[in-house]
């Protein structure tokens, strides 16, 4: 700081100079002429003799006097000028930049005393880190505004060497700051860095310091703080929270070498849009790595959540640059010993859930590239291994690798998923090996599961399940767990009462009296059926459609949305309120696809690209039980950047949302639309809306034909295959008009399917009846 003030009073100095300089002309040219003012006037009217006018013209003359006075205002004008120029650049505002950084010297075994800021270990590294990182900035391009380096801290680390924390500090002029960039000042230390690499390791000579390129971290001051955790029984707390203006923090967590961290977040306040502004990112490096991601938040939580490392090293960044509301953590961290996940287990004779497993540090998120193992005995060979897998399921591993864990359960390959129920999984064996990897590159939710010896022999009881192997001891059918992938034993399980013509028909069958509950505001039916989908489309023109899939008419589908990929149209979707679409899960599969940022959403369209009304994405929002090898739980819905104008609403209607739990009867017709390919083999997608009038199908007989189906799937189609979905019409409507008030439901999402169009092979939807809590948790104003 003192540095900074002497240096600031440098320039007026030189300014003085100047000055001086301008004052000292004006000394000496003006006297000289001046005493010509003095000369005694001559009578007027009196002539001059000739000779002398000739010889000598009086000074104080009228051409003199004009000289004289331009002079005089030039020397004014110099010196307000100069006077001016004090002023602006004494009054002109400095700003001071402060960049906090590490970098991990390599060379340098760590000693104790490192820590000690008095000793002289530390006083060593601190004098040779702020001379080279001098260096390194006197000869940039910075060097004008750079002051000074000074070290805070020496630390270990896991990697060996000494981990050298340091700020360091720029000052300029505030209209200059706009030219700074941390990227930039960042830039200048890797580079000088990076020349100096050999045999292709990471570790560099800077000016002469063995300097490790890895670990080079400079960041922009802003609330960035770096903590040091050496007790492993205190909870270190990380709080910091803003209402206007800007957050950019980098909390660096360091733990004594040997163990780890736990991050436990007890609020995260920021603004939800799928992380294109704000985020919460936690890093199992002090580098803002991509590849080192543990987890992503991009939307407010108050739900307790924890989060592991898997070295003695977290970043934790927040990032909220246009704060509109709140903003800010409320969260803790804890040094924790490293876990190892081994066990044998004896099992006991009794046959129920006896105990339970777990992935490593539950109920904290497990880390990436975990492994655990463990051994199940039965004590009779007759008793197998029964696990329930909590809100999680494992199946046969296809030829994709698994996303969620791979399990190997005595030599056969599972993949796991996460699901909304619990799952059985037997193994008809008194030994068992478990062995779970986790396969996620980022952190997973926390896994737990029961065990407990089963009878083999009970394993011939018929379950209720026709295509899967799990299923739930005890009553299996309309227990309201879902025990079969196919959802099977939870079918046709509501109770109906007599119904009349007299009566009002709820949509899971119920019958009363009162014939005009129909969104009369008064909540009938158990199930809310009657006051359902109150502000949705009734109106369509597509009472004379084509079957068999051909050009619609235009404005049939109002509900009906083109999604655009960068510029090209990629999926369908379908309007459900005025900035929310639903749309598949799958389209937004994958690292590109998830970012909203190249999505437009084209609604009121009906050739390709002439759009009544287009807008950017802002947020999509993928079921968290998506799971891409099986195409369960492909729903998303989409936050338009911009809600389309009340003015367009003859263009564009929202379609209903069928009711929770809603039934829907093989044979039913529906309609299917989008822009996608009018044959399998074909590469490009239709310029006019396509309609195709389709079939619910009976899910058994889906089944048959595929396998797992689950309860989140429903086919369509026609038995020729003539009428289908293909390629491109994903994410969008399977629109069901109801009979009862002639409003359209959006019955499925175009999923999967066989091919297209094949015969036997029905189009494969999502049932959107399965979502309907799931779409008001995020659209709460549907009705
Ligand atoms: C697809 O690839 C796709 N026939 C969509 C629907 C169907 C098949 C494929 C159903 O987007």
């Amino acid at each position: 700081m003192d540095k900074e003030n002497s240096d600031a009073s440098s320039k007026p100095a030189d300014l003085k100079v100047s000055i001086v300089c301008v004052i000292s002309i004006q000394v000496v040219s003006v006297p000289g002429r001046l005493p010509g003012r003095r000369l005694p006037r001559k009578p007027i009217g009196k002539a001059r003799p000739k000779k002398q006018s000739t010889k000598r013209a009086p000074f104080w003359n009228f051409q003199n006097k004009i000289i004289l006075f331009t002079v005089f205002l030039f020397i004014l004008a110099v010196i307000a000028w100069t006077l001016l120029w004090l002023y602006i650049s004494k009054t002109e505002s400095k700003d001071a930049f402060y960049f906090v950084g590490m970098f991990r010297i390599t060379d340098v075994e760590f000693l104790p005393e490192h820590r000690q800021k008095e000793s002289r270990e530390f006083l060593s590294v601190a004098r040779t880190v702020q001379q080279v990182v001098n260096l390194v900035y006197t000869t940039s391009a910075f060097s004008k505004f750079y002051k000074q380096a000074v070290v805070a801290d020496v630390s270990s680390n896991n990697k060996g060497g000494l981990l050298v924390h340091f700020w360091i500090v720029f000052v300029m002029p505030h209209a200059k700051g706009s030219i700074f960039c941390e990227d930039c000042v960042a830039a200048i230390l890797k580079d000088s860095i990076q020349t100096s690499i050999i045999n292709r390791t990471s570790v560099g000579s800077l000016q002469g310091l063995a300097v490790d390129l890895d670990s080079v971290v400079l960041n922009d001051k802003g609330c960035s703080q770096y903590f040091y955790a050496d007790h492993s029984s205190l909870r270190y707390p990380l709080e910091v929270s803003a209402t206007s203006g800007q957050l950019m923090c980098h909390f660096k967590l360091v733990a004594i070498v040997g163990y780890l961290i736990r991050l436990t977040i007890e609020s995260v306040q920021l603004e939800a849009d799928s992380c294109v502004t704000d985020s919460l990112t936690i890093y199992d490096a002090l580098l803002p790595i991509r590849s080192m991601v543990l987890y992503r938040l991009c939307e407010p939580t108050r739900a307790l959540m924890s989060f592991v490392s898997t070295n003695n090293l977290m970043l934790v960044t927040l990032k909220s640059p246009y704060i509109r509301r709140l903003s800010g953590i409320r969260a803790y961290f804890e040094v924790i010993p490293e876990q190892k996940c081994e066990n044998t287990v004896l099992v006991r004779e009794i046959t129920s859930f006896e105990g339970k497993i777990s992935s490593p540090y539950y109920p904290s998120y497990y880390p990436p590239k975990c492994k655990c193992t463990w051994k199940f005995q039965t004590p009779l060979s007759t008793l197998g291994i029964a696990l329930k897998f909590h809100n999680y399921a494992i199946t046969k591993k296809g030829a994709k690798g698994c996303e969620h864990g791979w399990w190997e359960i005595n030599e056969h390959m599972y993949c796991g998923s996460y699901m909304d129920h619990q799952t059985i999984f037997r193994v008809p064996s008194p030994l068992v090996h478990i062995q779970l990897r986790c396969s996620s590159r980022f952190s997973d939710k926390p896994l737990l599961v029961e065990y407990g010896s089963y009878n083999i022999s009970q394993l011939t009881i018929k379950p209720a399940c026709d295509v899967t192997h799990f299923w739930q001891p005890g009553p299996l059918v309309c227990d309201g767990f879902q025990d079969c992938e196919n959802g099977q034993d939870e079918h046709n399980c509501t109770q109906s009462i007599p119904c009349t013509n007299k009566t009002f028909k709820c949509d899971n069958d119920i019958c009363f009296k009162k014939q005009n509950a129909r969104c009369d505001g008064i909540v009938d039916c158990p199930d809310g059926s009657d006051e359902d989908s109150c502000s949705c489309s009734r109106t369509s023109s597509s009472l004379h459609r084509i079957v068999g899939g051909a050009d619609s008419q235009e404005g049939a589908w109002p509900w009906q949305v083109s999604l655009h990929f960068v510029g090209s149209a990629y999926c369908g979707a379908s309007v459900i309120s005025r900035e929310w679409l639903l749309s598949a899960a799958h389209c937004f599969h994958g690292n590109r696809l998830s970012d909203p940022t190249p999505w437009t959403a084209h609604l009121g369209m009906y050739v390709q690209g002439n759009a009544k009304f287009v807008s950017p994405v802002r947020r999509i929002v993928v079921h968290e039980y998506y799971n891409s090898q099986t195409f369960d739980y492909d729903i998303a819905l989409l936050q338009l950047s911009i809600a389309w104008p009340e003015t367009l609403k003859q263009l564009i209607q929202p379609i209903c949302i069928p009711p929770a739990g809603q039934k829907v009867h093989s044979g039913e017709k529906c309609w299917v639309t989008g822009w996608g390919q009018r044959h399998e083999a074909g590469n490009k997608g239709s310029p006019v809306l396509q309609q195709a009038e389709v079939e619910l199908i009976d899910q058994t007989l889906c089944v048959s034909t595929y396998g797992i189906i689950t309860s989140r799937m429903l086919c369509a189609g026609v038995i020729s295959g003539k009428r289908d979905a293909c390629k491109g019409d994903s994410g969008g409507p399977l629109s069901c008009r109801r009979k009862s008030d002639g409003k359209w439901i959006l019955t499925g999402i175009v999923s999967w399917g066989h091919g297209c169009g094949r015969p036997n092979f029905p189009g494969v939807y999502t049932r959107v009846s399965k979502f309907v809590p799931w779409i008001h948790k995020y659209v709460p104003s549907l009705l």
